[in-house]
């Protein structure tokens, strides 16, 4: 398979300045044509290469008017022009409904969309399809107007009306040049909510969220997260919107979250609709921040968008990062912080330390679907809020103005962006760089001395940096480390600062200590790195009732659940009473947040407790887990009643404090039932059919589901029978399955695929099951390897439909060198299985090569 390398970039040689486009849709055989003003580019020569992709063929092609001579060269439809400037016309025809891979255009649910990012758009029409080739749109669509009354495109709708027999068009202009992966369309029987936004120079813009009509109650919520994203980025960042229609359209099959498109958004249904019976919290909270980095896409990744692929986390990194920062505004900014550093341990620091580590910009790939990762996203994410630490808010903005100004319109790079921020901050950025290009999770070790004599602390701060495939010696990075000092007597803050390391070792002094000194560290995650340091239990359960920094008092009492989890893994007991104590202490504090609280009675995910060892022993850290939930649930039995008797309230509201009463009371219960409660499971039974909100519903049901009472099954089954014809809803119980913590999962899990509502063909609904299961690490690593074979099995039979959602269910097994030889050797196998299967898609060929090298 060929690889595509960051360093043969080579710009375009013919241009594309406007692309005209006729569809004449029908789900079986759709005809589309189109007209391509092409332009050589100054002192370039060569054929004009138009990609090709899935079995797209010509029809017809033409040149200024006239039949053409043309060949293919593979997927590439090659014409040679004897002219710098021409008119290129070309027809094919394609099959929506035959088209499983979700990409280019394809039909969901009655209706027909596209998906074009990253290289979608090659199935629909043959074109330059790279980012850097930049076009002006007209789109015409003729559809049968009673089963595609709506028809949807980028832009603006400049024309439309009847046809004879029951067939409609709709023609759509788009005036801002976009590269041809940000080109959608919709056609189908669609409601809308309509809404409006003024922008603060006055314009109006028409707001449309297209749904089923049986499902247009639940956009409210989504709706209003868009007006407030179109808020927040002319407040914060400047940017205002571009166009009079901004189009948001909900589809039930997408191979991921949602799509940017120009003027047209389309989105993964399960992040725009949100009612109380049928999401949870943690729903409403991703709708409203994946709406936002939709929206936020119009100005980083529309008006300013990539050279090339490599370059993805310029759009996708900063968008991240300002769909953090806008969610941290609407809520809590410590809430948000802890969990999008959760976010990042639990997917993208296993990444950095396994087989497909790469750099936030990667060097090279078989197919570019494999690059949306959590490293490309999340770690980039943190890079540019390391600049927005660096710089500090105000020259940051003015940072991200140069850049929005000297790229608009135009392609370019990671480069580009940081030498914007040099040139707005007058900073010296080239160490910084290094964050681009090195892979790996940097590692700090911090000792504190203190010097009673002196009066002196003396900090000694080392970093390291892992080998990662393909980069084995590593340049010390730039972290900017955020610290204090607390006194170990009165809990004082005596010291503070912000230092920037450099160097591989170095040394910080800090005078006038004379009481004993505590460490605080990577406070707010300063940095994305682990750190290490020798604080005793003692001194973290103080940080945890004493360090005014919330993000670092959380992390004292999860270092120190993590602290003894590892130690009872390794050595099959732990000394549970200092975690009791610290989780005592905050249940009492009646200043904190509840949700706050609740995050941090979370324990460290077997997973996370998993990564931290050399040799994962899922059994040895299930049973220490359980005995430290055990102990926490049986010694604090009376605070989980109080507290669940506290923030058990039966009337649904949508606020900060509610959702963490709610967050905060399901905990409790999960307590109580581990605890021994006797009540638990009647408690447990009780809030679920009471409830009035999914959170509670399906909070109560996890709680039942991992457990033995009878209550369980009947739940279950009551789940089911209420939500069958949701299919958003009906995940969650394929979910919560899945996840459970019983003896029988990896049975019920295989039982559960075989379910008649289990389908290949629908990615949320695949990894509703076979993805959570795998983040299921007692289940996944049965010993006889039972949950090795059914993901691989899952994983060919997904491929042969769609390799793309297919491809990223494989990292899991990805991780066989830090199993026990024999699971090592089981894992090992179904790699190698798969590697051996005929027809392997090079999605998931290049996920299994890249996990067995
Ligand atoms: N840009 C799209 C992701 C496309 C993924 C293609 N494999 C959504 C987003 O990040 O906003
Ligand atoms: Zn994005």
């Amino acid at each position: 398979p060929h690889v595509t390398r960051r360093e043969d970039y080579a710009p375009p040689v013919w241009l594309v300045p406007t692309i005209d486009l006729v569809f004449d849709l029908d789900p079986a055989r759709t005809s589309v044509s189109a007209t391509m003003q092409v332009e050589l580019k100054e002192g370039a020569g060569g054929p004009l290469r138009l990609d090709g992709g899935g079995g797209l063929r010509p029809l017809t092609v033409a040149v200024d008017g006239q039949p053409a001579e043309w060949r293919m060269e593979g997927d590439q439809l090659v014409l040679d022009l004897a002219g710098r400037a021409h008119e290129v016309a070309i027809a094919v025809e394609i099959a929506p409904e035959a088209n499983t891979q979700l990409m280019g255009l394809y039909a969901s649910g009655g209706l027909l969309c596209t998906q074009c990012e990253a290289e979608g758009f090659r199935r629909i029409m043959f074109f330059p399809d790279r980012p850097d080739v930049l076009s002006r749109y007209t789109v015409r669509m003729t559809a049968d107007k009673a089963r595609f009354p709506v028809l949807l495109a980028n832009g603006d709708h400049v024309g439309g009306g009847d046809l004879d027999d029951g067939r409609h068009w709709a023609q759509w202009r788009d005036p801002f040049p976009k590269p041809c992966y940000l080109f959608a369309l919709v056609a189908g029987d669609l409601a809308c909510r309509a809404d409006q936004f003024i922008t603060r120079s006055g314009r109006t813009v028409a707001l449309g969220i297209y749904t089923a009509q049986s499902d247009l109650p639940k956009t409210e919520h989504a709706m209003a997260a868009l007006k407030a994203s179109m808020a927040w980025d002319e407040q914060v960042y400047g940017r205002e919107y571009d166009l009079a229609v901004f189009n948001i359209v909900a589809v039930g099959d997408f191979n991921f979250g949602a799509m940017e498109n120009k003027g047209l958004n389309i989105f993964n249904s399960r992040y725009i609709l949100a009612d109380p019976d049928t999401a949870t919290d943690a729903d409403y909270d991703a709708v409203a921040g994946v709406v936002a980095h939709e929206y936020f896409h119009n100005w980083s990744g529309n008006r300013v968008t990539c050279r090339d692929w490599f370059q993805l986390s310029l759009k996708e990194g900063f968008t991240v990062f300002r769909d953090q920062q806008f969610s941290a505004d609407q809520g809590s900014h410590a809430v948000k912080r802890i969990e999008d550093v959760r976010a990042l341990r639990a997917a993208q620091f296993p990444e950095d330390a396994g087989p497909l580590a790469h750099p936030i910009r990667p060097e090279s790939y078989l197919e570019i679907g494999n690059f949306y990762t959590a490293t490309v996203y999340n770690k980039g994410a943190e890079v540019i809020r390391m600049l927005h630490t660096l710089l500090g808010a105000e020259r940051f903005r003015k940072g991200t103005d140069l850049y929005f100004t000297r790229h608009d319109g135009t392609a370019t790079t990671c480069d580009a962006f940081v030498d914007a921020m040099e040139d707005a901050s007058g900073e010296d950025l080239s160490r910084f760089r290094l964050w681009y290009s090195q892979a790996g999770t940097p590692r700090v070790k911090a000792s504190l001395v203190h010097e009673t004599g002196g009066g002196r602390a003396r900090l000694t701060l080392e970093q390291s940096v892992p080998a990662t495939p393909g980069q084995r010696d590593k340049q010390p990075m730039v972290l900017p480390l955020r610290l204090a000092l607390f006194s170990a007597e009165t809990g004082k803050r005596l010291a503070a600062q912000m230092v920037v390391m450099q160097d591989a070792r170095e040394e910080i002094v800090f005078e006038g200590v004379s009481e004993r000194p505590i460490l605080s560290i990577n406070r707010d995650f300063s940095a994305p790195v682990i750190v290490e340091t020798d604080r005793s239990p003692a001194d973290l359960a103080f940080l945890s009732a004493h360090d005014d920094d919330p993000f670092a008092r959380y992390e004292a009492v999860q270092q120190l659940m993590l602290d003894t989890l590892v130690a009872g893994a390794a050595r099959g007991e732990a000394d549970h009473r200092p975690v009791i104590a610290a989780v005592r202490d905050t249940l009492a504090d009646a200043h904190l947040d509840p949700a706050f609280v609740a995050e941090t009675m979370l324990i460290p995910t077997e997973s996370f407790v998993g990564d931290q060892m050399l040799v994962v022993d899922p059994e040895a850290i299930r049973r220490t887990r359980d005995a430290l939930r055990r102990d926490l649930g049986r010694e604090l039995l009376e605070q989980w009643r109080a507290i669940y008797a506290a923030n058990h309230s039966n009337r649904f509201e949508y606020n900060p404090t509610a959702k963490g009463m709610r967050r905060l009371k399901t905990i409790a219960l999960g307590f109580l039932a581990v605890g021994g409660a006797e009540d638990a499971a009647a408690l447990a039974f009780g809030q679920f059919n009471d409830a009035d909100n999914m959170t509670d519903r399906q909070g109560a049901l996890g709680v039942l589901a991992n457990g033995t009472a009878p209550e369980r099954e009947t739940a279950l089954a009551a789940f089911y029978d209420r939500y069958r014809g949701d299919s958003l809803v009906l995940d969650k119980w394929f979910t919560t399955q899945a996840l459970s913590m019983r003896a029988d999962t990896p049975e019920q899990v295989e039982r559960l695929a075989r379910h008649p509502d289990f389908t290949l063909t629908n990615p949320n609904r695949l990894r509703s099951l076979v993805g959570a299961f795998t983040a299921n690490q007692y289940a996944f690593h049965d010993p006889s390897g039972r949950g090795y074979r059914f993901l691989a099995d899952m994983v060919l039979a997904a491929d042969r439909l769609n390799p793309q959602t297919a491809a990223k269910l494989i990292p899991p097994l990805g991780r066989w060198r830090r199993l026990e030889p024999t699971r090592a050797a089981l894992m090992k196998a179904e790699l190698e299985r798969m590697l051996a299967t005929p027809g392997l898609s090079k999605d998931v060929f290049e996920q299994v090569s890249k996990s067995l090298a």
